[in-house]
């Protein structure tokens, strides 16, 4: 290792251990700490399946940056370059539409075989695998509604679909020895002011029901429902709102997905963790970062970041929450987005773990809130880049901005020659 990084190091593990912060065993617990990187940052959320059809469901990318992945080969490629520059063990979470087959199928006829190569490439890596149904970019969803939808027929293709959905995700976790997050997202909504809010949400209710029907052991497969807001096209009602799912996820045992773009836009997850927790078992988060609408930025070390490590630290949340990340930026090179993302996520993480958390709560109970105040504001100058660093090279992965250059040559060499 470099000596100035072991030299930083050392000095910077003395400041944090004067408060009484094991820095070893942080970064063992960092290490241990799964990261889901969601394949459709790699191709701007266009999928394999059904080719051609335009994004729909109230997401949007925006940007024509050169290079994103135009076949499986080309993603997992795009994938394991960014895990280059990562450290530690992480998870790909997959799209439906993602599937790796010759075949001409649609969504509901989707089966563990169309998905067998991102599985053996996954086992050979040692990634683990998400899932998640895709109820967009679809014939059959082009009103905007589909497991809430009006007409039956429509329900069941997509019930189907999901159901389908969980199969996959199960053979994943069988295969894959960790057990597969399956996240249940749906656009349905309104533009304008309906009359009826109830209706939908029953027969979405009723659809989830029969989804959720067959058990599947939470070994190989862990369901979670994702909430919103709004959508660009469902601005005045979506009927998986926060309300809903948290009352389906607590009646049926389910897993609820907070995404930090989903709520009111001065509206932060990050005092919902514990609530939730207090009462659900487990927690997804899609870690993302919306301005002013729900727009996937790439997420950045801003307060709101640092907040949600510091409350999955701070409140012991850690071993019941699984961390997703869910942006889409066309207008920049798709794996930097992953690994800039990725790496600020990490490094929120190991900032928080480096708090001296017993000590500062202890402060706080004695009433002490001008010692609170002082010390978390000091803290945040504390260097923790040092550590950073430190781990980074430790893992055999880029230190700093290092890999920058990498990507650099990547792009020349092989994404800007697709
Ligand atoms: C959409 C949700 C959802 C999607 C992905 C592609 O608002 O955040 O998680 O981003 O399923
Ligand atoms: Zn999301």
């Amino acid at each position: 290792m470099d000596t100035n990084i072991q030299n930083s190091y050392n000095e910077a593990k003395k400041l944090y251990e004067k408060h009484g912060v094991d820095v070893e065993d942080v970064l063992e617990r960092l290490s241990r700490i799964k990261i889901s990187l969601h394949c459709w940052q790699g191709d701007d959320v266009r999928g394999f399946l059904n080719k051609g059809q335009e994004l729909s469901g109230g997401i949007a990318v925006t940007g024509s940056y050169p290079g994103r992945a135009g076949t499986p080969d080309q993603l997992r490629q795009d994938l394991e370059k960014a895990f280059e520059f990562i450290p530690g063990q992480h998870k790909v979470n997959l799209h439906a539409i993602y599937a790796d087959t010759e075949e001409h199928i649609d969504l509901d006829e989707l089966e563990p075989r169309h998905f067998e190569n991102w599985v053996s490439w996954a086992k050979e890596k040692g990634y683990g695998l998400d899932f998640n149904p895709t109820c967009f970019s679809h014939d059959k969803a082009k009103d905007g509604f589909t497991l809430s939808h009006s007409n039956p027929e429509i329900r069941e293709f997509w019930i189907k679909h999901c159901k389908a959905s969980r199969k996959i995700a199960e053979s994943f976790g069988r295969e894959l020895g960790q057990p597969c997050v399956t996240n249940f997202w749906i656009p349905d909504g309104y533009k304008d002011t309906p009359v009826d809010r109830m209706s939908p949400r029953v027969r979405l209710m009723e659809s989830l029901d029969d989804i959720f029907s067959e058990p599947i052991s939470e070994e190989y497969n862990i369901d979670a429902v994702e909430s919103k807001l709004f959508g660009i096209g469902s601005e005045s009602y979506v009927v998986g709102s926060h309300e809903f799912y948290m009352g389906y996820a607590l009646t049926r045992g389910k897993t609820l997905c907070f995404d930090s773009g989903h709520f009111h836009p001065t509206e932060t997850i990050s005092n919902k963790l514990s609530s939730w927790l207090l009462f659900g078992d487990q927690l997804l988060l899609h870690v993302s970062r919306p301005v002013r609408w729900d727009s996937d930025h790439v997420v950045t070390m801003d307060d709101e970041l640092l907040d949600i490590a510091r409350e999955l630290v701070r409140g012991e949340l850690l071993d019941k929450t699984h961390i997703g990340l869910d942006f889409f930026d066309g207008s920049i090179n798709h794996v930097a987005a992953w690994v800039i993302g990725t790496r600020n996520t990490l490094k929120a993480l190991l900032r928080a773990m480096l708090e001296p958390v017993d000590k500062l709560k202890e402060i706080e109970l004695e009433g002490d809130f001008t010692s609170r105040l002082a010390l978390v504001e000091e803290f945040k100058s504390y260097p923790f880049g040092a550590i950073w660093d430190y781990y980074c090279s430790k893992a055999d992965t880029p230190v700093r901005e290092d890999w920058l250059a990498e990507v650099k040559h990547y792009e020349k060499e092989v994404l800007f020659k697709r």
